[in-house]
């Protein structure tokens, strides 16, 4: 692929942006009249906890940790309303994706984003401070609104978290994709090959995959340490899926 013109990156509409009607005008930010960028896929997602641990895996372990999973779940926001707990998913293409974006997006830190770029997107979010048992402040929980990845390698770790390849249109493919040639069924966290009682099937043959998925499956399989987790793989291919 042109790396130049093929560019891409994941943006997500945060439960805090949908509960604010502030969509339309995220999107018009984001739109090609502004940014010259373009639509290559969208999805409306039901976050599972999985897919939730697997975005934020590198914040595992922190203070602020159970309170983004909870955020991006939607149980904050809509806690009594598990209808509503989705966010939007994008992926943008085009020349620079990732900088354009991030530029009109802003600062992590609401807060900060009002002081030093007032008119950005996250400037309109807040900063929620997060107490122990005793009601003592043990950190913050940014309320941002918006997701954009941070990176070239970030952008392709999260749209292959969130995406599927058939979820993109063919010629918009940024990155290998393969055919599945086996049944993998996925239980307990553990990888099967054939059908387990109570195991939820997530490929048959001929789908299309990311070869980097079949890459690590394979590796799996044979008991191989991967590079990506096998949750890594499987989220996206139950993204939606009740029985998750
Ligand atoms: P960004 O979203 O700007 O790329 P990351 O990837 O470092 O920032 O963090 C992902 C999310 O984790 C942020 N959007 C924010 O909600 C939360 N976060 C990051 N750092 C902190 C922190 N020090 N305190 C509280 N929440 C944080």
């Amino acid at each position: 692929m042109d790396r130049k013109i093929l560019e891409q990156t994941l943006v997500l509409i945060k439960p805090d942006a949908l509960k604010n009607s502030l969509t339309g005008y995220i999107l018009s930010q984001l739109s090609e009249f502004h940014t010259g960028l373009r639509f290559a896929g969208t999805k409306i997602v039901h976050v599972s906890k999985m897919l939730a641990e697997e975005h934020y895996a590198e914040h595992r372990g922190k203070v602020f940790f159970p309170s983004l999973l909870d955020y991006i779940m939607g149980n904050l926001h809509y806690p009594d309303e598990p209808e509503k707990h989705r966010v939007i998913a994008i992926v943008y293409q085009g020349t620079d994706t990732v900088k354009k974006i991030r530029d009109i997006v802003g600062p992590t830190n609401p807060h900060i984003a009002r002081e030093q770029k007032p008119g950005c997107i996250r400037a309109l979010g807040t900063v929620v401070p997060l107490k122990d048992a005793e009601g003592t402040v043990i950190g913050e929980r940014m309320d941002n609104l918006i997701h954009a990845s941070a990176n070239d390698s970030d952008a392709e770790r999260e749209i292959k978290l969130w995406f599927r390849p058939n979820d993109i249109p063919p010629f918009m493919h940024a990155y290998p994709t393969g055919v599945s040639k086996d049944y993998y069924f996925f239980k307990n966290n553990k990888l099967y090959m054939k059908d387990e009682p109570g195991s939820i099937c997530f490929l048959v043959p001929g789908d299309t995959v990311w070869k980097s998925d079949l890459e690590t499956l394979r590796l799996l399989q044979q008991g191989i340490s991967a590079p990506c987790s096998l949750s890594s793989v499987v989220a996206k291919y139950l993204i939606n899926e009740k029985r998750e």
